[in-house]
């Protein structure tokens, strides 16, 4: 229908994305056989079955363990390239794209295979298909802050390969604040700091990372909308939100998509964009999230556009670059 081919149709940004979670299971079938590794699954479609999912925890359990099908530099340039081709497809023209260091480094990969597999990609991309991106690194926050320190300690050495540093994981219990001597740190050697918050957790975590590590974007924040103070002060400072429609669906953050304050965060002036999470799992790239979000919430092809404009004006990309994309 007409709202899909205009979803299509507009360039966009996606600012949501962990690389781990744009593992498709026909890629990680391919890549268990090359590198001799059981998959607890016989087939495509029991991993597909396996995808139910009560909270966040259920979801991390079944997407740190598909992880650990990356071995080689070559597989991580492998699940980036197949992502940002299958970004382009819907016609994501710029993407800011998450890693997890602490999941390959826990199990002996080297950070140097991670990255250099990942950015190659990344470089691939732009000179073959003309899509540009930017690298985010994730902490793990079930883990600890002295962990993080570690990961950033790694991460020195290819520090113009990264733009942020961000937190993910599992929210509860593992509030910002337990990463404040770190962010400040992140932010001290140049990277921007961004973090997961109010996607489980309470709105308070949202003023946590706001505050506290002084997170210029934050990932997720739909629970921003228990607290109007909150919801003026992302307005006021221009602090964007990256929701995740599909995400927080599956993860039963939401019982139905008419649920998400999307619409809402737009008529309240906060730079809301949406992306697609962890789009293997969840059910969808990022057309699939506009078009259910907005069929759910009736949005217009206006608030469509601001959408898609917001997620350009929400990246990390310069001004010399942005001349090439508004
Ligand atoms: C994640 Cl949906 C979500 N939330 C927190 N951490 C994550 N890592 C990958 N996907
Ligand atoms: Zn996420």
């Amino acid at each position: 229908e007409n709202l899909k081919r205009y979803i299509e149709s507009i360039p966009k940004a996606e600012l949501h994305v962990h690389i781990e979670g744009t593992f498709e299971p026909e890629l990680m079938f391919e890549m268990a056989t090359r590198n001799s590794i059981a998959l607890r699954y016989g087939s495509v479609e029991e991993v597909r079955n396996a995808y139910r999912f009560n909270n966040l925890q259920d979801f991390l359990d079944i997407y740190y363990a598909a992880a650990s099908v990356l071995v080689h530099e070559e597989d991580f340039y492998d699940l980036t390239a197949s992502y940002l081709r299958r970004a382009l497809a819907d016609n994501v023209i710029h993407t800011e794209i998450f890693f997890d260091p602490q999941t390959h480094t826990a199990r002996g990969i080297s950070f140097s295979t991670v990255i250099n597999g990942i950015t190659r990609a990344m470089e691939d991309a732009r000179k073959k298909w003309g899509i540009s991106s930017k690298l985010i690194m994730c902490f793990l926050r079930h883990l600890s802050e002295a962990s993080a320190s570690e990961t950033l300690q790694s991460a020195l050495p290819y520090r113009e390969k990264i733009i942020a540093v961000g937190l993910d994981s599992s929210e509860k219990g593992h509030p910002p604040g337990k990463f404040f001597n770190v962010f400040n740190r992140v932010r001290e050697e140049g990277f921007f700091a961004v973090a997961h918050a109010g996607e489980e957790g309470p709105a308070e975590y949202v003023w946590e990372a706001i505050d506290l590590l002084e997170a210029e974007r934050i990932d997720h924040g739909v629970r921003s909308i228990d607290d109007p103070i909150l919801m003026e002060e992302l307005c006021d400072r221009e602090i964007p939100l990256t929701v995740c429609p599909l995400s927080n669906l599956k993860l039963k953050v939401v019982k139905k998509l008419e649920e998400l304050p999307v619409k809402i965060f737009l008529d309240n002036g906060i730079r809301v964009t949406l992306n697609s999470d962890d789009p293997a799992y969840f059910g969808g790239y990022i057309n699939e999230n506009y078009l259910q979000t907005a069929e759910a919430l009736g949005l217009s092809k206006n608030d469509i556009f601001t959408l898609a404009r917001n997620s350009f004006m929400a990246s990390f990309i310069t001004e010399p670059e942005r001349s090439r994309f508004l």
